[in-house]
């Protein structure tokens, strides 16, 4: 159910699901290229989590992503052509071209980066929950996070004091089943992630997390709670990565290709698509206009990557504020 989302909105939101596609499919296809250096994780197939979510948002609440981060950056408002020059290595990204996929940070939009160090996200943006609350504006901090994450000491930290400090927090368990090769059913014992909220004493919820609606939902839900001042909410979203962990050749993929095309028949891009096709607010035309527009902000993010100069060797230490 779409509440009260305007058709506008939904198609917005269409939008920001599509161009995250679409940006993953250009980056992995210029990653085989030798165009992309470092590793490139796609968030395909999970897209309706971070835009679901983040539209909940206002632009000056805060985030924190993961090593799968492109997602949750395009649905903050990140600027695709700095997004790109950072994938290419050039001075023009978002890192001056030094960090890659995994390193894109906007502090202006309230995104505080995506991350390498699986869970190490949680403990940051909780940090930024407690700015917030200590800020007295009723802003929110909200930590994207694998179900892998979820077994790591910082989240069971950060939820116990984000609790009993009633942070305006939203933990979004974005649980896809796997942590790289390992499936989530051999690491916990328990069904939901969200069952763990219990032991911290604030409300656990799980979602259909390629139901865009759904997480919308849940999200506002929660980011009401925090900004009323009752503390922070464990939202688990259910979806798949399409792809493998990373798009590395030649890595293994354990997962049962029947588990794979179960999850594609649930593609939430195509069953957003069809929703706002079915209630009337979306037609063919304008399906394949938002395609062009889309596809053609990619090739200007990709010309502007690419006139862009790679850094210098002396620019390695610039920036660097620790050894
Ligand atoms: C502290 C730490 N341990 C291990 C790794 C290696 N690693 C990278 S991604 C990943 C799996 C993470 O799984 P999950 O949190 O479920 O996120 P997903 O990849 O499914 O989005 C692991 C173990 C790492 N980057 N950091």
């Amino acid at each position: 159910m779409a509440g009260n989302l305007s058709p506008d909105k939904q198609r917005q939101m269409l939008r920001q699901m599509l161009t995250i596609r679409r940006f993953e499919e250009r980056a992995s296809n210029d990653y085989h290229a030798g165009k992309i250096y470092g590793v490139v994780h796609c968030y395909i197939g999970e897209e309706a989590v971070a835009v679901g979510v983040c539209s909940a948002l206002e632009p000056t609440d805060r985030i924190i992503s993961t090593h799968r981060g492109h997602g949750h950056c395009i649905a903050k408002g990140a600027d695709l052509n700095r997004m790109m020059a950072e994938l290419y290595g050039r001075q023009a990204g978002y890192c001056k071209g030094k960090g890659g996929s995994m390193h894109i940070a906007d502090f202006g939009i309230g995104m505080l980066g995506a991350n390498g160090i699986v869970a190490g996200g949680i403990a940051i943006v909780t940090g930024a929950g407690l700015a917030a609350q200590m800020e007295g504006k009723g802003g929110v901090a909200v930590s994207f996070f694998g179900d892998g994450a979820s077994n790591a000491g910082p989240f069971h930290e950060c939820l116990n004091i984000a609790a009993a400090w009633k942070l305006p927090m939203l933990y979004v368990c974005e649980n896809n089943g796997w942590a790289a090769q390992t499936a989530a059913v051999a690491t916990h014992a328990m069904s939901d992630v969200a069952g763990r909220a219990a032991g911290y004493g604030i409300p656990g919820v799980v979602v259909d997390g390629n139901d865009i609606f759904a997480v919308h939902q849940a999200a506002s839900r929660a980011v009401a709670r925090a900004r009323a001042g009752e503390g922070p909410t464990l939202i688990e979203c259910k979806t798949y990565r399409q792809r493998a962990h990373t798009e590395r050749k030649g890595q293994p993929d354990p997962r049962d290709q029947a588990e794979v095309e179960a999850w594609l028949q649930k593609d939430p891009l195509t069953l957003l698509e069809r929703k706002l096709k079915a209630q009337g607010d979306l037609d063919d035309a304008g399906w394949q206009a938002m395609e062009r527009e889309v596809m053609a902000a990619l090739e200007r993010a990709v010309a502007f990557a690419e006139a862009s100069p790679f850094p210098t060797p002396e620019q390695a230490t610039d920036d660097v504020f620790a050894a």
